[in-house]
């Protein structure tokens, strides 16, 4: 038991993305995105088509069982629920003018239910499911007609759903862009091929499309509150000596300039050093400087790791699952996937965004992907997940923390709710829920909802606001 206190109407909740679970892939109207063409998540290589093997084209069968899902949400007493629009259901392509009404009407629906139950809803516009028109076609977001359409995009949902959702997130992780540019932003061109050029040319386009986005808001649903969506990676040195220090500020810039951006309105100094050094001449308007101006409600951010930062070659080894870079730390334990385990370091990235932009946090993910295993109790079926509900409980330990250290938080969302197919590795085995899907990595299973223990668990903690930790 703590003396933890976490604030009046606290945003308790989960969170998911469309590709990830609602399956559905090429029903009512929705055209393709990325992911149905990546069956092995980021680690294998793209599919010229969807293929069988891709868990995602069913995932969890949420396009036709979520009111049954949003339920059990609201059993655990969620105040909050965060899904993405699949941008691909309300434009197929990506580059219409006119709306999939057949698209539009199935967020309503789910808006409906949440509404029932009086859970606040908290939308991703872009989750990692760019439609695959706009890569195949336009390369993705090196392409700047990606702002216009992303427009046309952005202003249909604020002014179909502007009355009822007041949380909106601009593009998930969008600092993953280098590291991932074909799931994070539709690069079409593999990898190894693209010029940082194109790359950081993509990034602009991102950021102002994010910013124009604030714009179009503020004059469409007046009552939004739009955020940036981060991943965040605290960084510590491996050792005490001043190049590691330096390698650690430069790791940080490379993540912090996408909040710089959006909580400041302009590039940063180190930024355009960095530019200026590596040769890379952006394309940036005038229109781009203004739009970029708009700067967001709050920041939310994914929290799942943190990593050390070496100036040693011979050390600088890549830890396993690690897109962003970065060494093991050799004083954490790892998660089954090699994800370093590291609840302080939450309240440090807490500590380290409020003081550096002042604006309200919002953590949007947070759990641990681990193997569970169905079992019976008392003749029910369920995963006595004690592992799970330790990860969450340090962690929150730690948001607790970070609240008496004065940081102001808006809310938490458990990251994957519902187990759901991984973004990695595309598997269903990597499971975060306190809700077990009997599906598995072969595709088998009836896709029936269990509840965990760690169900119960969080249903505690939000009944309790906090206290019970
Ligand atoms: C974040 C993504 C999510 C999610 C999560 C867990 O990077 O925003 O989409 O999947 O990571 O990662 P994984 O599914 O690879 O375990």
């Amino acid at each position: 038991m703590s003396t933890i206190t976490f604030p009046d109407g606290f945003l308790w909740g989960g969170a998911t993305a469309a590709n990830q679970l609602e399956g559905a892939y090429d029903e009512g109207g929705k055209g393709l995105s990325v992911q149905d063409v990546m069956p092995r998540g980021i680690v294998g290589a793209r599919t010229d088509a969807p293929t069988p093997d891709n868990l995602k084209l069913v995932g969890i069968d949420f396009y036709h069982r979520y009111a049954e899902d949003i339920a059990l949400f609201a059993k655990m007493g969620f105040k909050t629920f965060r899904f993405s629009v699949a941008w691909s259901r309300i434009f197929p392509k990506g580059d219409e003018t006119e709306p999939n009404e057949e698209g539009l009407a199935f967020y309503d629906r789910v808006l409906d239910e949440l509404e029932k139950h009086g859970i606040e809803p908290l939308v991703t516009i872009s989750h990692y499911e760019t439609p695959l028109h706009l890569a195949e076609t336009y390369d993705g977001w090196t392409d700047r007609r990606l702002i216009g359409f992303y427009e046309n995009y952005a202003r249909t949902l604020f002014e179909r759903y502007g009355a009822r959702v007041k949380y909106w997130l601009t593009f998930n992780e969008i600092n993953s862009l280098l590291h991932a540019p074909f799931m994070s932003g539709g690069i079409n061109t593999p990898k190894d091929e693209l010029t940082e050029q194109q790359l950081y040319q993509a990034m602009h386009h991102e950021l102002v499309a994010s910013a124009r986005a604030t714009r179009i808001a503020r004059e469409v649903a007046p009552n939004a509150q739009i955020g940036c969506m981060v991943l965040s990676m605290p960084v510590y040195p491996l050792s005490p000596s001043p190049a590691d220090a330096l390698e650690v500020m430069s790791f940080d810039h490379s993540n912090l300039v996408y909040g710089d951006v959006h909580t400041r309105g302009a590039y940063p100094g180190y930024f355009l050093r960095t530019l200026a050094e590596k040769g890379i001449e952006l394309d940036i308007t005038d229109e781009d400087r203004d739009d970029l101006t708009n700067t967001v409600d709050f920041v939310s951010f994914s929290y799942y790791m943190s990593v050390a930062a070496t100036a040693d070659p011979a050390k600088k080894v890549t830890g396993e699952g690690n897109i962003m870079g970065g060494v093991p730390n050799p004083t954490l334990e790892a998660s089954e996937w090699g994800w370093q385990i590291d609840p302080v370091g939450l309240r440090l990235v807490l500590n380290q965004f409020w003081d550096r932009w002042q604006k309200p946090l919002f953590i949007v993910e947070n759990g641990l992907g681990a193997k569970d295993q169905l079992v019976e109790v008392d003749g029910v079926k369920t995963v006595v997940d004690d592992y799970r509900i330790a990860y969450l409980n340090d962690h929150l330990v730690q948001v607790g923390e970070a609240i008496a250290d004065g940081v102001e938080v808006l809310g938490y969302t458990s990251w994957g709710c519902i187990d759901l197919v991984s973004a990695s590795t595309a598997q269903l085995s990597k499971r975060y829920g306190f809700i077990y899907v009997d599906r598995n990595d072969d595709g088998s299973g009836t896709l029936e909802r269990f509840e965990k223990k760690s169900f119960g668990w969080y249903a505690e903690v939000i009944r309790t606001n906090g206290a019970s930790l």
